[in-house]
């Protein structure tokens, strides 16, 4: 089962128990990886402590990818610890309130400019500093989600978001291929944690996920976890630039 065995990954976006990076954290661990775990700020690090010790995180570190240096010094530790790098994690994102639970015809220039800085430009900050540690290749991940690509109700400004995160993806699958290196976004269905809490009206969302999705049922971060280390091994390797939906089905019934 440790098919991840001698594989190391850094897995940020860690808030608590409930984060979708913690599903995949747990799922890397299982499979036998070895993990640098990131937390955002000492108010974070009292719920995450516990878990980066749960998988034996052999690096444990703050990341706010808004402090100017902070990305340079995790990977400066992974560099010097591990000397090299094979899977990335990517779960973060965030929109100003104002700007996320209005109109997208009316959010600010601010707000557009810090949720596209803070959710799809720090993928590729991190792409920047991961390729030259993955020399024998390696798998980068970001999360996505299905409203960018139809217009869901109260997703608002996050749709343009995710749809620029997703070309993204593609871009840097494309140009980092030929080194070995796969670039994937995942796009889970909804999942009741601190992100999403931040939605208008998210428990209709959930309600309306489960009664269309084929399965009829909702996703669990374990679930996420589990596509995510599959993709990881280097039986996928020919697998990329992939918008992987975890959702039951949902995104192929009108
Ligand atoms: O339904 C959902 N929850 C879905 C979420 C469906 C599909 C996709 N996603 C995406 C989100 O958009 C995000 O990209 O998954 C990703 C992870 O979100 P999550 O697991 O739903 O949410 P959460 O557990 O709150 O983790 C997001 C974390 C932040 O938590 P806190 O509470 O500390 O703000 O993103 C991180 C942070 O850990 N984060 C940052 N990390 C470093 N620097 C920053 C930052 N500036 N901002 C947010």
């Amino acid at each position: 089962l440790a098919v991840l065995k001698g594989k190391k990954a850094l897995v940020t976006g860690i808030a608590n128990d409930q984060s979708i990076a913690w599903g995949c954290a747990k799922a890397f661990h299982a499979f036998g990886a070895d993990l640098a775990i990131t937390y955002r700020s000492e108010k974070t690090k009292r719920y995450v402590d516990a878990l980066a010790k749960q998988v034996d995180a052999s690096i444990y570190m703050p990341l706010d990818v808004q402090k100017p240096g902070e990305l340079e010094v995790v990977f400066d530790t992974i560099k010097k610890k591990w000397g090299k790098l094979d899977i990335m994690l990517h779960s973060i994102a965030f929109a100003p309130k104002d700007d996320l639970q209005g109109r997208v015809v009316d959010c600010s220039k601010d707000g557009f400019l810090l949720a596209m800085e803070l959710s799809c430009w720090s993928f590729i900050g991190m792409a920047k500093l991961a390729e030259p540690l993955m020399k024998d290749g390696g798998t980068l991940f970001t999360m996505t989600y299905y409203g960018s690509q139809m217009v869901v109700e109260n997703y608002n400004i996050m749709g343009p978001v995710k749809a620029a995160l997703e070309a993204v993806t593609r871009y840097m699958a494309a140009e980092l291929g030929p080194k070995g290196i796969r670039v994937h976004a995942i796009s889970p269905g909804p999942l009741k944690t601190r992100a999403a809490s931040g939605l208008s009206d998210f428990d209709k969302l959930l309600q309306k996920a489960q009664a269309k999705a084929p399965s009829r049922s909702l996703v669990s971060i374990d679930d996420v976890g589990v596509a995510v280390a599959f993709l990881a091994m280097n039986g996928a390797k020919l697998i990329t630039g992939e918008t992987l939906y975890i959702d039951g089905g949902y995104h192929i019934i009108d």
